[in-house]
C-alpha cells in the first residue's frame, strides 16, 4: 500500500489540573496529530511529545522538523505491506522516538481498519479491559495531596503514582500508605536522584509500594542496576527504556524488576510489542505508562495494554482525568468496578475524532501528498 496523504497539527490542549514532576510543571499538551490516507481510508496518529525537552530530548518543535523534513517524506515514498514495516524504513533516522511514534500509530490504524478488526486483535491482545490507575503530581503539602488522592480513590481508581522528588518523597508516601493501608501504591522520581542517595531511597522499603520508577538518570542502566541491590522495593525503568536493545540490556545486567512501556518513548507499538515480549520470555512483568495522550493517542495505549504480560495497571486514566473536553467524540471512561478501561472492538483503534473540535485547537498544519 502506498500513503497518499500525511497530514501534521500541532495542537494544544490544557488540561484539567497543572501536573507537576520531580524536574518540571505543565499547564497542558502540544502533541502532534498525524492525519494518514491510503486506499480511501483516514488513519489517525499522536505523538505525544512534550512542549520542552524535560521528559526526554524530544519536544514538539523537534518532532515537527523530524517528522516533515524526513520521516513522512520516507514513509511517502515506500511500499508498506503491513504495520511492522514501518519501523524499520524509518530506522535510518537516529532516536527521534516520539516523532516516529504518531507516524507509526496511523500506519497501524490504518492497517487495522483495512483488515475490518480492532488494533488490539491485529496487537495480540488477550483482554477486553485493561487495569488502570492514577499518576499525581506533586502537590504543594501533604494535605492536599490526601485529598487529591481521596478525590481519585471517589472517582474508582484503585491504584495510585505518587511523583517524587528530594523533599516531598518519604514523608508524603508515609502519609497516603498510613491513610490507606491496602492501596496499591507506587512512586515515580523522573531521574531526579544519584547511586548516593541509595541509602535514603531504601527509607521507602517499608511501604510496601509496587515499585519505584526511574530513580536515577534518564539514560542510565548502570547505577540502577547496583541500586536494585540496595533497596528491596521492586525497580521499574521508565526514561532509559528506549528500545528493544535496551531492555534485554537492562535485563541482562539486572537492572530492574519491571519495564513501563510508552509506545512513544520507543518510536511505537511494533518496538512495544519486541520489549513486551522479551520481558515476557525473560520472565519480567511490564505494564503501559502515560505521557498524558490525549483521546488518539489512549486508543494506542489501551490496545496495546491488551496484550498478556501488562500485568500491573496502567497510568492510562479516563479522558477526563486529563481534559475537560478532548479531540475524540468517545472518550474512555473509567469501569469503577474493577478500575479499567474497556479495549475498543471497532476496527482500527477505534477513537471517533471530534474534527470541529481538532479544528478549533489546531494552531499549525502541514501536509504531503503523493
Ligand atoms: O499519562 O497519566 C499519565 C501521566 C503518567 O506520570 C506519568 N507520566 O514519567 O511516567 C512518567 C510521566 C511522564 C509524563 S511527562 C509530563
Ligand atoms: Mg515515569
Amino acid at each position: 500500500m502506498r500513503i497518499e496523504r500525511i497530514e501534521l497539527r500541532k495542537i494544544h490542549l490544557p488540561y484539567v489540573a497543572p501536573f507537576e514532576t520531580s524536574g518540571w510543571r505543565e499547564l497542558g499538551r502540544v502533541p502532534v496529530i498525524v492525519r494518514m490516507e491510503a486506499d480511501g481510508i483516514v488513519a489517525w496518529g499522536e505523538s505525544p511529545v512534550g512542549t520542552d525537552p524535560f521528559y526526554s530530548e524530544e519536544c514538539t518543535e523537534t518532532v515537527w522538523l523530524i517528522q516533515k523534513e524526513y520521516l513522512a517524506p520516507m514513509l511517502m515514498e515506500t511500499e508498506l505491506e503491513r504495520p511492522e514495516d514501518v519501523t524499520p524504513v524509518l530506522a535510518k533516522v537516529r532516536g527521534n522516538h516520539f516523532a516516529k511514534s504518531g507516524l507509526e500509530f496511523a500506519a497501524w490504524d490504518l492497517f487495522s481498519q483495512r483488515a475490518g478488526r480492532s488494533l488490539a486483535d491485529m496487537l495480540g491482545g488477550v483482554r477486553d479491559r485493561v487495569p488502570v490507575g492514577v499518576s499525581v503530581g506533586i502537590q504543594k503539602d501533604i494535605d492536599a495531596l490526601l485529598q487529591t488522592v481521596s478525590d481519585y480513590l471517589d472517582a474508582g481508581y484503585r491504584r495510585v503514582k505518587l511523583k517524587i522528588k528530594p523533599g516531598w518523597d518519604i514523608e508524603p508516601t508515609r502519609a497516603v500508605r498510613e491513610a490507606w493501608p491496602d492501596l496499591k501504591l507506587q512512586v515515580d522520581a523522573n531521574s531526579i536522584y544519584h547511586l548516593e542517595d541509595a541509602e535514603h531511597l531504601a527509607k521507602l522499603d517499608p511501604f510496601d509500594l509496587l515499585l519505584i520508577e526511574q530513580p536515577l538518570a534518564h539514560n542510565d542502566i548502570f547505577d540502577h542496576a547496583k541500586l536494585k541491590r540496595r533497596i528491596n522495593t521492586p525497580l521499574c525503568l521508565d526514561e532509559s527504556i528506549v528500545s528493544p536493545e535496551y531492555a534485554r540490556w537492562a535485563i541482562e545486567m539486572e537492572a530492574c524488576d519491571i519495564i513501563n512501556i510508552k509506545p512513544g518513548r520507543v518510536g511505537g507499538l511494533t518496538d512495544s510489542r519486541r520489549i513486551h515480549d522479551l520481558a515476557q520470555a525473560a520472565g519480567m512483568p511490564v505494564w503501559h505508562g502515560g505521557m498524558l495522550e490525549t483521546g488518539i493517542g489512549r486508543a494506542f495505549n489501551v490496545a496495546l495494554a491488551s496484550l498478556p504480560n501488562f500485568v500491573l495497571p496502567g497510568d492510562i486514566s479516563a479522558n477526563a482525568r486529563y481534559y475537560a473536553r478532548d479531540i475524540v467524540l468517545n472518550p474512555f471512561t473509567l469501569n469503577r468496578e474493577d478500575s479499567t478501561l474497556t479495549v475498543p472492538t471497532a476496527p482500527g483503534n477505534g477513537a471517533q475524532v471530534d474534527e470541529d473540535f481538532l479544528d478549533q485547537v489546531t494552531f499549525e498544519r502541514w501536509e504531503i501528498r503523493a
